[in-house]
């Protein structure tokens, strides 16, 4: 029964799973492989159009082109991405075409991250003091230039204003029967406008959006964010995911989004990966990317496991990741992470690079995103994931950037063109 409901397209898009197929490895209880389309959807999608695998079924080409060849591409190749890169860095801020990235490497990442918390109080900069105009514009060059865009929320409680870090109460009030869902739409309404700006002009002279990795409700198996476990049961974790999707998607009708579920690390058991990584799982029809976020196994000052310890997890989570994406016809990530003021002058070499090319597992990882560079002078501490000029680990970066399946801006082929 199951395998009479295998939609061919997604045999055809996807050369790497059809051994698996013939070898009848696939599609065994797989949902993502009977899921019904949703209604009306499929007659819409015009004839000879690439394969529709996404959340939406109604995605924009340049979306479906970045997944498809983010998909394709991962094979060969980890694309290198860093947090709010082009707003400062260690040393500098307010500098037009600045990266602590670029000033080591002459090279931009492959993958920009953003975050737009504080976008829904209305504020004009977010929550690290990046201006949202200009990240607008910073968003819009980076997609110009070819590299991929993510955007993270560390969304504000609807009810109360408080950060997202002020874990009471849950999500139950924000939910559809709940006193502050009115309020929680509207700060979904002001996303939608904030992604309405991100218009381009296309190749067909039209114009578009630019396509966004977006990832809601990240670290949800952690319980230091308001819809984090202990303040948000899995039910209520799980409608707050699917309702967010479906008012995006379906009610202010953004077909840019590919949506990426990201929990955290430090709270998977590697040995029961898949079950501990599922927790709050809304299902193969709401998810596009498979994303980790790992700090923990890269020197997290709270893991107490040795360094070899701590580098044979990294290396199972990451192999675990692509086993269970490749099950699911997902994009396996690693959505956040890094070292923490990088204390390890190796680390790039010896941690992260070893990591991913441990197997041939942790091989197909498609990107990684390191956390952002805080301006020292601005924030008063040191905090930042990618070196800076003279850092210890700016040489072992190099080598890091100069090694071939690395990919920064410059090394990546188009990504928003189907072939
Ligand atoms: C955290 C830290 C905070 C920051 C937040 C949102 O990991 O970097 O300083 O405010 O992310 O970017």
């Amino acid at each position: 029964m199951i395998l009479q409901a295998v939609r061919t397209d997604r045999h055809e898009c996807c050369a790497r799973f059809s051994a698996l197929i013939q070898a009848g490895l696939l599609c065994l209880g797989l949902s993502a492989c009977s899921d019904p389309e949703p209604p009306g959807t499929e007659s819409e999608t015009p004839v000879g159009s690439p394969p529709t695998l996404l959340v939406d079924h109604r995605a924009s080409p340049a979306a479906r082109a970045l997944w498809t060849n983010l998909n394709e591409i991962r094979a060969e190749s980890v694309l290198f991405g860093h947090q709010d890169s082009l707003a400062y860095g260690v040393k500098w801020r307010n500098e037009a075409e600045r990266s602590d990235v670029r000033d080591v490497t002459g090279d931009y990442p492959a993958v920009f991250g953003w975050d737009v918390g504080n976008l829904e109080l209305g504020h004009e900069v977010n929550l690290d003091g990046v201006s949202f105009e200009k990240m607008q514009g910073w968003i819009k060059t980076g997609y110009q230039n070819g590299s991929v865009i993510t955007i993270s929320w560390h969304m504000n409680h609807p009810a109360t204003e408080e950060p997202a870090w002020e874990t009471s109460p849950g999500v139950s009030a924000i939910l559809p029967e709940g006193v502050a869902h009115e309020d929680f739409k509207a700060y979904l309404d002001l996303f939608a406008e904030f992604v309405r700006g991100l218009e381009v002009k296309s190749s067909d002279g039209g114009t578009e959006l630019v396509p966004i990795i977006f990832r809601p409700w990240h670290e949800h198996n952690g319980d230091w964010f308001w819809w984090g476990t202990r303040h948000t049961t899995e039910r209520e974790f799980i409608e707050l995911w699917r309702f967010t999707v479906d008012y995006l998607r379906d009610d202010q009708q953004l077909h840019n989004l590919i949506y990426a579920f990201s929990p955290d690390r430090s709270r998977i058991n590697v040995d029961e990966f898949s079950a501990d990584y599922l927790y709050g799982y809304p299902g193969d029809d709401y998810v596009d990317i498979l994303g980790l976020d790992n700090y923990w196994d890269l020197g997290h000052s709270a893991n107490e496991a040795s360094v070899e310890q701590q580098q044979e997890d990294f290396v199972s989570s990451l192999s675990e990741l692509v086993k269970l994406a490749e099950q699911k016809f997902k994009i396996p990530a690693m959505t956040e992470g890094g070292q923490d003021t990088l204390f390890n002058s190796n680390f790039w070499t010896e941690q992260l690079l070893a990591g991913l090319m441990a197997n041939e597992y942790s091989k197909q990882i498609a990107y990684v995103l390191v956390w952002r560079n805080a301006n020292r002078e601005q924030e008063g501490k040191d905090h930042f994931y990618a070196p800076y000029t003279g850092h210890e680990s700016a040489d072992d970066f190099i080598e890091f950037y100069q090694y071939p399946a690395t990919l920064f801006q410059s090394d990546l082929p188009p990504l928003y063109e189907q072939k």
